[in-house]
């Protein structure tokens, strides 16, 4: 009895000590080494080291997409690539992800980031106001905190804690006018950011569900997206994925969208794969989409298939008023094949490899 006790005792604190130990990132095992058979969560068995591969979404991908690249090329984390690459767009001036864009409908800027890295480790902060890198303090809440995701007031309380310069909290001149012009009729009808590689970033006319113009470059040059999402894989293999928005302009105080939610807006599974998300938040968050594509991956589909099942979900499920939104995810598996698939035609996402470094369109429901 005492020798089965103290048994099931040191094989209890001898698994913890697996796992406590793989935290910390302390331990690397070899075919000789006994613990070897005892799989952690994200260890892939038999994982061949693979090319590093990034997508992201929409064409503000391919600036995103240079700045994870710097990481990747020199055989630097998937983690730090999706870090480093999503805060060039949080840095463009010619873009309306972070702090330059569309307030909410009382006229503040609220911010929602997401990352998660091969262990299933994940931080994010939601209405986050005045802070320049929300992905940043996202990676902090993941590093720092026993918790996954901070918002608004204790979100900003920890980046300034955490040394992140409090920014003004002015609009920028083009948020100021758009919100101007948007307090006239004061309608929240979402925009619909629906973008063609050939017709946005290379110049012809874009259109958007609800019939008005809604071009991926504003009159100003200026980027109209307000979201990315970036997942990568590293030389060793490793998947993780970033998310950063200002949201829907025009939406209420306090609302927040799916980016910052694990498990809607991105999410990670090593074993699988890696999926982010872009659209309408709301409708990705009822059915946990990056969840759902990471699962239909694991099934035996491609990227592509998976990501094209999970749009016709919500189709089903918002069944005609599917016409009046845009959803799209991007997802890259194990093998770093990658693909998308989005409801509305006219998405599109940026890819880098060693090979590559282009827009790719993507096959829709509508
Ligand atoms: C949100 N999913 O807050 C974001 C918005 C977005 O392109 O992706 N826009 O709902």
């Amino acid at each position: 009895m005492s020798n089965r006790r103290s048994f099931l005792h040191s094989s209890l604190l001898g698994s913890l000590g697996i796992f406590l130990t793989k935290k910390a990132g302390a331990v690397t095992r070899g075919p000789g080494d006994r613990a070897s058979h005892i799989r952690g969560i994200g260890e892939v068995p038999g994982r061949v080291p693979g090319h590093p591969v990034v997508i992201s979404t929409w064409d503000t991908g391919l600036a995103a997409n240079k700045g994870a690249w710097e990481v990747l090329s020199r055989n630097g984390s998937a983690l730090d690539a999706v870090e480093a690459g999503v805060k060039v767009t949080e840095s463009s001036v010619n873009c309306c992800v972070g702090l330059g864009a569309n307030p909410d409908r009382d006229g503040y800027v609220t911010l929602d980031a997401s990352i998660m890295d091969h262990q299933f480790n994940c931080g994010s902060v939601a209405f986050l106001e005045r802070i320049k890198h929300p992905i940043s303090v996202a990676r902090r809440v993941m590093e720092k905190t026993p918790h996954v995701l901070l918002v608004g007031v204790g979100a900003q309380q920890f980046a300034i804690a955490e040394g992140f310069p409090l920014e003004d909290g002015k609009l920028s001149e083009d948020a100021k006018k758009s919100y101007e012009q948007w307090l006239k009729k004061s309608e929240y009808k979402p925009v619909i950011n629906i973008e063609n590689t050939k017709s946005s970033a290379f110049g012809a006319a874009p259109s958007n569900d609800w019939g008005a113009a809604a071009p991926a470059r504003l009159p100003n040059g200026k980027w109209n997206h307000d979201t990315i999402g970036m997942v990568a894989m590293d030389a060793s293999g490793n998947l993780s994925g970033s998310v950063t928005t200002s949201g829907m302009g025009f939406k209420m105080r306090g609302r927040v969208g799916d980016s910052p939610i694990i498990g809607a807006g991105m999410f990670v599974d090593n074993e699988v794969g890696a999926v982010a998300a872009t659209g309408q938040g709301e409708d990705v968050i009822r059915m946990c989409g990056s969840h759902a594509v990471v699962e239909f991956m694991r099934q035996g589909m491609s990227p592509e298939q998976a990501c094209k099942a999970a749009v016709e979900r919500i189709a089903r499920i918002k069944k005609e008023k599917a016409r009046d939104i845009q959803v799209a995810f991007i997802a890259l598996n194990k093998k770093g094949e990658h693909g998308a698939y989005a409801l509305q035609k006219g998405f599109s996402y940026a890819l880098k490899n060693n090979n590559e470094e282009r827009m790719v369109e993507v096959n829709s429901l509508i």
